[in-house]
């Protein structure tokens, strides 16, 4: 690669931000740290591996048809790694059920076990990679438009026993890898149009989620995730914000925050402070929604860095986790995770590179243009440099260089399937 004078930018960096009180070596160090949790269902447009899938449902739709998605297991492991190796750090991979290593075998919902994801517990600990999870609801022919909350008994305890079982996998990835599995339950539950049994709904929602984490899991965390609406669900969803944000408060459980998952002009930001003070820790589904929940690949948009500021000025970082949640079918998949998981890191670096305790002192002391004069100062900061150096530290490419990683292995492999 050509010499760009890496080291020697980051040490003008690391002065500039040591002037107004960043300590930058501190900064790359919690950086390093800080684990993406990154979610299987890019590389395959959701799709998953049971025998039996059928069409993606459940509100959910991944658009395009770029040539490359993984068809397979190996495919699926293979993206996964490509992508790992140009993001710097050390990440988790999110699994849904339907991403199991089911060996040719119809395996039904209600039947998983954990035998089923030893392959990829084993593949986690050969790739450092530790693992997380998630109940699948959709994509299947009981998936309809209820099911933790259809008033029909059987089909309800059908996803009741898959979310149990599912929790039994997690626990036992957790368990292998000697790291809580955090398990995120999204069921899709909802209505099309005009509908008057809400509060039957959500009474069974909230009664199989009992029954569901009725028993308690030493190696695994549950945590749940509420939307606004899904497509063909537009008018009701079972499992609002409200309903879940109360659920996880009073029950001690995780709550999701999906960014793509609120009304246009919400600020999902906001939400970090105010939940922390009643919820144990926090997942994060980083996404990009356009106009609707459509799963763009995430960038450093305002909403984004909004979020890791909010948590890093709440002295949050350690109460949070982060997966990412997008499922582009319109262009590379592999690129998409890298780019992705690097605006995500980039977002948190500049919220650590942000002069936070002097704002907050200025703050308090009634001086506001100083602290709005610190916030726009810090946009031009050379944060730039400091990711750079990252990056060069964790032997990945620097820059745009992975864009041709990204394309040799389109050529090599993802172009070949
Ligand atoms: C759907 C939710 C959910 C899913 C994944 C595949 O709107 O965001 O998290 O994207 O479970
Ligand atoms: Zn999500």
């Amino acid at each position: 690669m050509k010499d760009l004078k890496i080291t020697q930018a980051y040490e003008i960096a690391k002065e500039r931000y040591a002037a107004i009180g960043v300590d930058t070596e501190k900064v790359l160090d919690v950086l390093g740290k800080f684990q993406i949790s990154m979610h299987c269902w890019q590389s395959d447009d959701v799709h998953g591996f049971e025998v039996q899938a059928g069409a993606l449902s459940g509100g959910i739709q991944s658009t395009g048809n770029y040539p490359g998605a993984a068809r397979n297991i190996d495919e699926l492991r293979s993206d996964i790694l490509k992508a790992k190796s140009l993001i710097p750090g050390t990440h988790r991979l999110n699994l849904h059920e339907i991403y199991g290593d089911f060996k040719g075998k119809v395996v039904d919902r209600d039947e998983v076990t954990p035998e089923y994801f030893q392959s990829w517990i084993e593949w986690g600990k050969e790739n450092n990679t530790k693992l997380d999870f998630n109940s699948t609801s959709f994509s299947h022919p009981k998936s309809g438009n209820l099911s933790l909350a259809n008033p029909d008994k059987g089909i309800r305890d059908f996803w009741i026993e898959h979310t149990k079982r599912c929790r039994d996998i997690a626990d036992a990835m957790g368990k292998a890898q000697g790291d809580p599995c955090i398990m995120n339950v999204w069921v899709h539950d909802g209505c099309k149009d005009v509908s008057v049994n809400h509060m039957l709904y959500r009474q069974l929602l909230k009664d199989s989620l009992d029954q569901i984490f009725a028993e308690e899991k030493k190696n695994m965390k549950d945590c749940i995730e509420g939307k606004v609406f899904g497509i063909g669900l537009e008018s009701f969803t079972v499992g609002s914000h409200d309903f879940y944000t109360a659920y996880a408060a009073k029950n001690n459980k995780i709550l999701t925050i999906d960014t793509g998952h609120y009304h246009p002009a919400e600020i999902p930001a906001d939400k970090i402070s105010a939940v922390l003070n009643f919820v144990p820790e926090l997942m994060l589904h980083v996404s990009r929604p356009v106009r609707w929940d459509s799963d763009h690949v995430t960038i450093m948009d305002d909403n984004t860095q909004e979020l890791f500021s909010e948590i890093v000025r709440a002295d949050a970082l350690d109460r949070v986790h982060c997966g990412l949640d997008y499922f582009d079918g319109a262009m590379n998949r592999v690129g998409a995770y890298v780019t992705g998981s690097r605006a995500a890191q980039k977002c948190l670096l500049r919220s650590l590179l942000e002069p936070t305790a002097q704002m907050k002192e200025y703050e308090l002391a009634d001086k506001h243009f100083e602290v709005l004069a610190l916030f726009e100062e810090a946009k031009a900061m050379p944060w730039g440099a400091v990711y750079d150096e990252f990056c060069l530290r964790n032997n990945v490419p620097v820059g745009d260089a992975f864009i041709a990683e990204v394309q040799k292995y389109e050529a090599d492999v993802t172009s070949h399937r």
